[in-house]
């Protein structure tokens, strides 16, 4: 996708929240528990504290919280147009999925653990992906099924064949519906639409009402009648979450996967009069100010600081939604950026680990199939997430005694729905006896949220050493906590809750271990000669497999014994694989013969010279520290570089990193350009960008990487100083550093 697209989706997002209406009159029914409370003005911070530990979910959100994890599937006339945001203006006749098969959707989806899946019925190109009776832009004008199909119907019956939940994305933005501007006539549209959804494909479990929202056609700004849009939902399917721009599920506030460590699903609503919400929720919100909890950059929303300040009290969680690939519609190029298992690993322990769910879309290709690549990614996230959760360590631990009565089946049963409170005191611990001496490093905890979210600070200590040491802690729990930590041997342990709003209450507590990690040293590097690669793990007793023809390693492949050495250009591809058969996640490198060479037009500073050019394609990636030894910097001058790869060979993937610092005057540079050439005289640019202004105090490693394919002996690359500092920074007017490292050409 492209960045700015996704910048500016986000953008609108950010903007679009905070205009949402507090619709108390939403939240409140459907219960069984109460997810709402108004504090008495002038409540001490203790009363509030105390109210805000009795807020709980309603039943919708109660069962939505417990799916974990939501597919979502982006599909559309954008997957034949290759591209994220419609115009409105597309053609139908585009959309022709020749070998569409929904059933391979949800078959994938539901093999890989997720329990809904949400469809893009219409997004902001008001493309109907169902015969919609308002509008001729649906798929019964384009050529599929010739025009005779309902994609939202297909959908929905493969849903239920593979037992998944069914929730709808319908856009209220819509760039194509003539209507859209001329508020009440477009809201009675939107009502039909959203009634026809919601009528004929059984029963629906979340709807997600986008954010993102700009102009219609006429250039006119829609305002959404979203109380009808509510009352619909809840009439015709009162057990569906209203997600994003509704009251039941909030938008974390970012697309990357990662949701805060500190995350409580109990968040102020504004200081509001319910009477005059419930009768013009529109203008009571406006007028009041209400800034709802959906800014990331907010990172703690409900905290005692910021409930001490609210009025009113509403339980209202938080929903990651992020996209397996870069972009939320199916692009060909991106079919080698699908997000690889370890990250999907590291998402699914950054949402649901943190209290929210994870809505991870999965967009299928235009012959109407989800991709091989994909489903790969897919297979080995979810193999992995069963090979650690599978095996409990805390299972048959016993309990020292004295803590009232605990029997330890009750957090071990893979039951949210038992629990055990520790009594009247808040703060309490439970010291555990393993069944054995052993080695973990995950620690997942979970609160029976149906009686409120109440722990506040809690830590893991083990005993190593005839001592007890700190292993982990955190802040919030909530429905579920993961955290990850290195390697504890040990076989007793203490959770100490340390502070809580109430008496918690306790479902799960457990103990695993991360599958193994192989170390690949160095990780992919170019050489003259030949060069030795050592292969490690943190683990003892695991053996190493690896690979040079592609081919992921089992245990039947050449085990590791010694560093190897290779001589010529190699893919290494290895793993770790316990005695019981738990194997890391493959670990892929490359290896070229060192035939580059590499000239500099400028030459770059003496302090930061990276120890010679050879460092910009060593392999050895510069970190966050510019000053680490593999950064090459240039004050105030260009990188101009011409690397020779020795002959002419097929390339299809370039790239290069920038340290940005700017505090330390160390600025990207202002454009990029990549150019190639097969005889080293005539050069034709393949990629030319303007790489943006930083913020203030940026810090961070701006990696730069496009797929293009090509035949080339010459790679030049040209990254054009920032130039001079800028007005607001202290060195204004001096000339900035550009900082650069690795650059590579596949
Ligand atoms: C955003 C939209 O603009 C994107 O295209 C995508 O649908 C995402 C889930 O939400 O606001
Ligand atoms: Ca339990």
């Amino acid at each position: 996708m492209n960045k700015s697209v996704c910048a500016a989706s986000l953008v609108i997002n950010l903007l679009a929240l905070f205009f949402i209406t507090p619709h108390f009159i939403f939240a409140q029914e459907n219960t069984p528990g109460n997810n709402f409370v108004s504090l008495k003005p002038g409540s001490s911070v203790q009363e509030i504290v105390e109210s805000a530990a009795h807020v709980v979910p309603s039943g919708r959100q109660l069962a939505w919280q417990r799916l974990e994890t939501i597919a979502f599937v982006h599909f559309g006339l954008n997957t034949f147009y290759n591209q994220e945001w419609g115009r409105g203006n597309e053609d139908p006749g585009r959309f022709n999925p020749t070998l569409l098969n929904t059933d391979q959707w949800a078959r994938v989806i539901s093999e890989s653990g997720f329990k809904m899946l949400i469809m893009t019925c219409k997004h902001h190109d008001g493309f109907c992906l169902w015969p919609s009776k308002f509008t001729t832009h649906t798929i019964a004008s384009s050529p599929w099924m010739n025009g005779k199909g309902d994609l939202v119907k297909q959908v929905s019956e493969s849903c239920r064949k593979y037992h998944l939940k069914f929730g709808i994305y319908l856009s209220p933005w819509d760039r194509h519906e003539p209507c859209y501007g001329n508020s009440p006539e477009y809201n009675t549209f939107f009502l039909n639409q959203l009634k026809a959804l919601l009528s004929n494909y059984g029963t629906v479990d979340e709807v997600w009402f986008d954010g993102a929202c700009g102009e219609g056609t006429n250039g006119k700004k829609q305002v959404y009648d979203w109380d009808s849009y509510y009352t619909l939902v809840r009439k015709l399917q009162p057990g569906a979450v209203i997600s994003i721009m509704g009251p039941d599920v909030r938008w974390v506030g970012t697309e990357s996967g990662y949701g805060r460590e500190t995350e409580w699903s109990v968040v102020p609503y504004s200081s509001a009069n319910q009477d005059s919400i419930a009768g013009n929720s529109q203008q009571a919100a406006l007028s009041t100010g209400f800034i709802p909890p959906g800014d990331m950059e907010q990172e703690d929303l409900g905290s005692r600081n910021i409930i001490s300040k609210a009025s009113n009290l509403i339980w209202y969680p938080s929903e990651v939604d992020v996209s397996i690939r870069p972009g939320w519609f199916w692009h060909a190029s991106e079919n080698t950026r699908v997000k690889p298992p370890a990250k999907l690993l590291d998402i699914y322990f950054s949402s649901v680990g943190r209290n929210s769910t994870l809505l991870l879309n999965i967009p299928p290709d235009s012959t109407g199939l989800i991709n091989e690549s994909d489903i790969n990614s897919l297979n080995s996230w979810n193999k992995a997430r069963e090979s650690i959760f599978m095996k409990n360590l805390a299972e048959g631990a016993s309990i020292k005694p004295g803590n009232n009565a605990l029997n330890i089946t009750i957090l071990t049963d893979k039951n949210d729905l038992t629990s055990w409170k520790p009594g009247k005191q808040a703060l309490y611990s439970l010291e555990m006896t393993l069944e054995s001496v052993t080695d973990f490093n995950v620690l997942l905890l979970q609160e029976s949220i149906s009686t409120g979210q109440r722990i506040e600070h809690f830590t893991l200590d083990a005993w190593v050493d005839s001592v007890w040491r700190p292993v982990t802690g955190g802040t919030t729990v909530g429905y579920k906590r993961l955290l990850r930590f290195p390697t504890v041997h040990s076989g007793k342990v203490r959770l100490s809750i340390d502070q809580s709003r109430l008496e918690p209450e306790l479902s799960e507590l457990g103990l695993y271990q991360m599958l193994p990690q192989v170390h690949v040293n160095p990780s992919s590097a170019s050489f003259r000669e030949s060069i030795d690669v050592v292969l490690s793990c943190d683990e003892k007793d695991v053996s190493i497999f690896y690979t040079t023809d592609g081919s992921e390693p089992g245990p039947k492949s050449s085990p590791y014994i010694h560093p190897l050495e290779f001589k010529g250009t190699t893919d290494l591809c290895c793993v770790a694989i316990r005695k019981d058969g738990t194997s890391s996640f493959p670990v892929r490198t490359s290896y070229t013969q060192g035939t580059y060479d590499i000239k500099l037009k400028n030459a770059p500073d003496e302090k930061y010279s990276g120890g010679g050019t050879l460092a910009l394609v060593d392999g050895a990636i510069g970190t966050n520290d510019f000053a680490d030894g593999h950064w090459i910097g240039f004050n105030g001058t260009d990188l101009d570089a011409t690397l020779d790869l020795g002959s002419v060979r097929n390339l299809h993937e370039f790239s290069i990193n920038f340290n940005e610092c700017t505090k330390s005057w160390i600025f990207r540079p202002q454009q990029l350009e990549f150019l190639v050439s097969e005889d080293g005289e005539k050069f034709s640019s393949v990629y030319k960008k303007s790489l943006g202004i930083p913020e203030k105090d940026s810090e961070q490693i701006i990696r730069v990487n496009f797929d293009f394919s090509c035949k080339a002996r010459y790679v030049k690359v040209r990254a054009i100083n920032f130039g001079k500092l800028p007005g607001w920074h202290p060195g204004s007017g001096e000339p900035a550093w550009l900082f650069s490292d690795e650059i590579t050409a596949r």
